[in-house]
C-alpha cells in the first residue's frame, strides 16, 4: 500500500471513529454489554487502568484499518503516548500471533494487568476485536480503565449488513458514508448498493458513469474498505436486457469493470420486480424458447453463469456473484426455480425475502425448505425496516428486529436489512439485524433494542430514555396486510390499560401517574433535540418529533380536564377540553416531508393507541 493511500485510509477511519457514536461507558466490575452479543465473554480480572503511555505491538499480519481504529480509540481514552518497537509497560497487541478462533472473522481478546491482546483470524477479525475493545472502556476517576474480560468471538453468518434496495429517494452520499461507518461499528460486513430509483443501476443500466459519479462511488468504496465492509455493486438489467445479445452481456461486464477499477470486489445481478414472462427482444425467444418461467430461468442462468465464468473468475479478489431471483418470496418449487437449482453455478449466492415479501416472521423450516428448492443456502434479503410501500405511509418504523428464529444460521449464509429511506432512523432495526446475524442463538430483541437506542443517543442516558418513549410511539414493523404484527405503542397501551382499570375502580391517584408519562411524551422531542442524539436522526425524525410534542401536550391537557371535571370544576374542564381539541387538530396536521415514495402524509404517532385514548378521556370528561 502506498504511503498516500495509507494516509488517506487513516483519515477515513479517523473520520468514522470521530463520527462513531460512543456507547455508554461500561459499568466497573460487571461483565460489560457488548454488541453484537459475543459467543463467549468472561470476566477474568478486575478492571485494568489504562495508562497515558502504552506500547503498541503489531506483527506482519496486523490489519491497517484495525490498527488505525485502535490508535484513535486509545487516544480518545486518554492515551497520550503510543510507542512502537518496545514491549515494556502496558502493551496493546494486535495481530494474529496466537489463539484466534478458527472461524473466519473470529477474534480473541484478553485484558490483563500488563496490557490487552487482540488476535484476529483475519483482518476483519482484528477489526472486530478492536470494535469490542471500544465497548470495554470504563470510567476510572478522571481517566479510563478497560474491563477485565476475555472474549472469544466469531460470526454465525458469513454475510451481514444492509441492502439499499428500496423505492423512492435513494440515500445521499452522506447517508451512505454514515451507514458504512455504522456497519463497521456493528461488525456487519456487507453494504449492497441497489437503490431502485438510482437510474444508473436500473432504468439506464447500460449507461456508463460520468466522471463525477465515479468519484463519488470511489469515495464510498474506499470508506467501505476502511470499515471492512464489502461494497456490493448490484446492477439490475432485467427491465430491458436482451439476454442473448452479446452487446448487452458486454455492457454488464463494462459496467462491472468500471466499478472494479474503483476497488469494488463484490457484485450482484438482481432480477426482482421485473416481468419475466415476456422477452425484451425477439432474439431471446429464439435462444431460450417461448416466454415463461422455465425460459426466464434459462436466460437468467445464462447471464449469471457467463458473468461468473468470464468476469468473477477472471478478476482478482472478486467474491462469488450474488443474485435476487424473480421468484424471491415463496417456498414452492417451480419450473423457474428448477432451472436455477439445476443449472446455476453453485458459487452464485441467491437471495430470498422470506415468505410474503415483507414477512412477519422467518422460520427455520421455511429457510430449510427454500435452501432445498434453490439447492444452496440462501441469503436473506429482509424487508425490515423498509417503509417504501403504501401500508407504511406516514410512518417511521422503529420497532425492534424480531420474530426471526434462532437457528437460521444453519440455513442462511447471511442477512441484509432493506432499510427505510431514512438512513439514521433505520439504524435502530439494523442494529438488531447485525446482532442477530452475528449470533442468532444469543439474540434478544429486548436486550438489543435499548442498546440500539442508547447508541443513537451517544450514551446520553436522559436522551436514551426519551428515545424509548418516542420509539414506543413508532413501534411498528413493515407489514403488507392490515394487521400489525408488532404491537403499536406497547408501553403506552399497557399504561393506559392499567390507568382505566384503576380509574374505574375509583383509584383517582392513577391519573397523576399517567399524567407524568404524558409529560414524558410531551417533553421527549426537546430532550432528544437537546441531547447527544445523532443529528441525522433528529433531522429525519423532525416531523414525527413535532407531532409527538403536540400529542403529548394534548394528553397532558386532556388528563387535566378530566381531573377538573372530577373535582366538579366544569368551567376549567371545558376550557381544557377545547385546548386539547385544538392540540389534537394541530398534531393531526403535522406532515412528513417528501422523503418517501408515498409523498407527503400525516406524520403518524402512536396511532390507534394515543388518539383512541384521547377520545376516551374526552368522553369521560364531557360526557
Ligand atoms: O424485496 C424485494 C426483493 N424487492 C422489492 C424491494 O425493492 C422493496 O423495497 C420491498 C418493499 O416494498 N419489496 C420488494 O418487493
Amino acid at each position: 500500500m502506498t504511503v498516500r493511500r495509507r494516509a488517506w485510509l487513516a483519515a477515513v477511519v479517523a473520520t468514522s471513529a470521530l463520527t462513531m457514536v460512543q456507547p455508554a461507558a461500561a459499568r466497573p466490575g460487571s461483565v460489560p454489554v457488548v454488541s453484537p452479543t459475543p459467543q463467549q465473554i468472561n470476566r477474568d480480572t478486575a478492571d485494568v487502568t489504562l495508562p497515558s503511555a502504552v506500547a503498541l505491538a503489531t506483527d506482519g499480519s496486523t490489519d491497517g484499518p484495525a490498527k488505525d481504529l485502535l490508535i484513535s480509540l486509545l487516544k480518545q481514552h486518554g492515551v497520550k503516548k503510543i510507542s512502537t518497537g518496545s514491549q515494556r509497560g502496558f502493551v496493546v497487541r494486535l495481530g494474529n500471533s496466537g489463539d484466534a478462533p478458527a472461524q473466519a472473522e473470529g477474534y480473541s481478546l484478553a485484558v490483563r494487568r500488563d496490557g490487552v491482546t487482540i488476535n484476529g483470524r483475519d483482518g476483519a477479525g482484528q477489526f472486530y476485536g478492536v470494535q469490542t475493545l471500544r465497548q470495554l472502556f470504563v470510567r476510572n476517576g478522571h481517566g479510563w480503565a478497560v474491563s477485565g474480560v476475555a472474549v472469544r468471538d466469531w460470526p454465525n453468518m458469513a454475510l451481514r449488513g444492509s441492502i439499499e434496495g428500496f423505492y423512492g429517494p435513494p440515500w445521499t452520499n452522506e447517508d451512505r458514508l454514515r451507514q458504512i461507518a455504522f456497519l463497521g461499528e456493528t461488525k456487519a460486513n456487507t453494504y449492497i448498493y441497489s437503490a431502485k430509483d438510482d437510474a444508473y443501476l436500473r432504468a439506464r443500466w447500460r449507461d456508463p458513469y460520468p466522471q463525477q459519479e465515479l468519484a463519488t462511488l470511489r469515495q464510498l468504496v474506499q470508506a467501505a474498505n476502511a470499515n471492512h465492509v464489502d461494497f456490493t455493486y448490484a446492477l439490475s438489467p432485467g427491465v430491458s436486457i436482451c439476454f442473448s445479445s452479446p452487446q448487452d452481456v458486454a455492457a454488464v461486464k463494462a459496467k462491472f469493470q468500471s466499478v472494479y477499477d474503483l476497488g469494488v470486489r463484490s457484485f450482484s445481478l438482481p432480477f426482482d420486480d421485473i416481468s419475466y414472462t415476456k422477452w425484451n427482444c425477439a432474439a431471446d425467444q429464439k435462444a431460450f424458447g417461448a416466454p415463461g418461467q422455465a425460459a426466464a430461468g434459462k436466460a437468467q442462468v445464462s447471464l449469471l453463469n457467463e458473468i461468473t465464468k468470464n468476469f468473477v473468475r477472471t478478476h482478482d479478489g472478486v467474491r462469488p456473484l450474488q443474485t435476487v431471483p424473480t421468484e424471491y418470496s415463496d417456498l414452492a418449487d417451480s419450473p423457474y426455480k428448477t432451472e436455477l437449482r439445476e443449472h446455476l453455478d453453485p458459487s452464485v449466492v441467491v437471495q430470498w425475502t422470506g415468505t410474503a415479501v415483507v414477512p412477519p416472521s422467518v422460520k427455520n423450516d421455511e429457510a430449510q425448505q427454500v435452501s432445498t428448492v434453490y439447492g444452496r443456502k440462501v441469503f436473506l434479503w429482509d424487508n425490515y425496516p423498509v417503509n417504501d410501500f403504501d401500508q407504511s405511509a406516514g410512518r417511521l418504523l422503529l420497532a425492534p428486529y424480531a420474530h426471526r428464529e434462532a437457528g437460521l444460521s444453519k440455513y442462511l449464509n447471511g442477512i441484509v436489512s432493506n432499510p427505510m429511506n431514512q438512513e439514521a432512523a433505520s439504524e435502530i432495526a439494523e442494529f438488531g439485524v447485525a446482532d442477530f446475524s452475528w449470533n442468532d442463538a444469543g439474540y434478544s430483541p429486548e436486550r438489543s433494542w435499548p442498546q440500539a437506542l442508547g447508541r443513537l443517543a451517544g450514551g446520553d442516558e436522559r436522551a436514551t430514555a426519551a428515545l424509548k418513549v418516542f420509539a414506543d410511539l413508532e413501534h411498528l414493523a413493515p407489514v403488507f396486510g392490515p394487521t400489525p404484527w408488532q404491537p403499536q405503542a406497547p408501553v403506552l397501551a399497557a399504561r393506559v390499560a392499567d390507568f382505566w382499570q384503576r380509574w374505574n375502580a375509583g383509584e383517582h391517584s392513577a391519573l397523576g401517574k399517567l399524567r407524568s408519562y404524558a409529560e414524558q411524551i410531551r417533553n421527549a422531542p426537546n430532550v432528544i433535540r437537546d441531547g447527544h442524539v445523532q443529528s441525522a436522526f433528529v433531522r429525519e425524525a423532525s416531523p414525527w418529533l413535532d407531532a409527538t410534542a403536540l400529542w403529548g401536550d394534548a394528553m397532558v391537557t386532556r388528563l387535566d380536564a378530566l381531573a377538573a371535571a372530577t373535582r366538579g370544576d366544569d368551567t376549567t374542564a371545558e376550557r381544557l377540553t377545547a385546548t386539547a381539541d385544538a392540540l389534537v387538530k394541530r398534531a393531526e396536521a403535522v406532515k412528513t416531508g417528501n422523503s418517501n415514495r408515498w409523498g407527503v402524509r400525516q406524520a403518524l404517532v402512536g396511532d390507534g393507541v394515543l388518539d383512541a385514548f384521547l377520545v376516551q378521556v374526552r368522553a369521560a370528561t364531557v360526557g
